[in-house]
């Protein structure tokens, strides 16, 4: 995997973990065609692929939708290629089950958000593809890893929103969606999720620009 890693490492991302599926699983085909025995998740910890995106970005002629989705191919693609896997999106219709992978693969669990909490990139992280294998590649999962939600004593992600939309019982997305399309809104809209932005552990946090590009995607999806 050292070499995934280096050719990764190009674009800002990083292996998020990987694993073998169980024999009576159903999964995705592989490159070839045949079900795949392992997944190797793709993403990034931080604004790590911020400054590779933005170049790619700044070099494209008239502006089209989903830039984001189509750099991610632009990379993934021909990785995927050279390693004899074949690439899977987050974006994609039907939606893999990129939360349960990565839950899987890095042993992480969900914050109150429905955003999974990793120990050292808090809720600042994200999934860009995933590589699928014929053959199994399992990668060491870090031992029981923290998850930084239970010692939290404060939870101010619950107490952040202005709807009051997170609550031990989850994220109520319908009363969150309907609050962003109004325009009294505007701190969400311009500056991110406030709950999102509550966690203590931040020390991954998005800048402001890329904060602004992935809520912009997100007001455009509603
Ligand atoms: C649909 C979707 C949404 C919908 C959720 C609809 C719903 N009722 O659950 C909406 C539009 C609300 C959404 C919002 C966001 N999402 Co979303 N979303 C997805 C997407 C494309 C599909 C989810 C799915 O149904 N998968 C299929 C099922 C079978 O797989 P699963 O692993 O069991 O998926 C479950 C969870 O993903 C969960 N879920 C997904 N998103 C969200 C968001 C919230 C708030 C909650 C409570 C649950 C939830 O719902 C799924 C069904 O149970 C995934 C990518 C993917 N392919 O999974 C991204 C994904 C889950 N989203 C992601 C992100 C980052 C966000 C946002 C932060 C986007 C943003 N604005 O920047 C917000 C979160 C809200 C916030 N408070 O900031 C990341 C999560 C990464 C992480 N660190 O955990 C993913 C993996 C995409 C990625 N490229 O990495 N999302």
């Amino acid at each position: 995997m050292t070499g995934l890693a280096a050719a990764l490492a190009e674009h800002g991302m990083i292996i998020r973990g990987g694993f073998v599926f169980a024999e009576d699983e159903t999964t995705p085909p592989a490159a070839a065609g045949e079900p795949a025995r392992s997944v190797v998740l793709i993403g990034h910890g931080g604004g790590s692929i911020w400054p590779y995106f933005s170049a790619w970005l700044a070099e494209q002629g008239e502006p089209s939708p989903d830039p984001l989705d189509r750099w991610s191919r632009h990379v993934l693609d021909p990785i995927a290629g050279r390693f004899g896997a074949r690439a899977v999106y987050p974006f994609e219709k039907p939606w893999l089950p990129f939360q349960q992978w990565a839950a899987r693969a890095e042993g992480l669990k969900s914050s109150p958000l429905g955003i999974l909490m990793h120990p050292d990139f808090g809720l600042w992280h994200a999934y860009r593809g995933a590589l699928l294998f014929e053959h199994e590649i399992e990668l060491p999962l870090s031992a029981n890893p923290i998850h930084l939600c239970d010692t939290c004593t404060g939870k101010p992600c619950m107490n952040s929103c202005p709807v009051g939309a997170v609550s031990v019982e989850g994220m109520d997305i319908g009363r969150c969606h309907e609050w962003l399309r109004s325009k009294a809104a505007w701190a969400c809209r311009t500056a991110g999720c406030l709950a999102r932005s509550a966690c203590p552990h931040d020390r991954f946090r998005y800048s402001p620009e890329q904060t602004a590009f992935h809520m912009a995607a997100h007001l455009r999806g509603l």
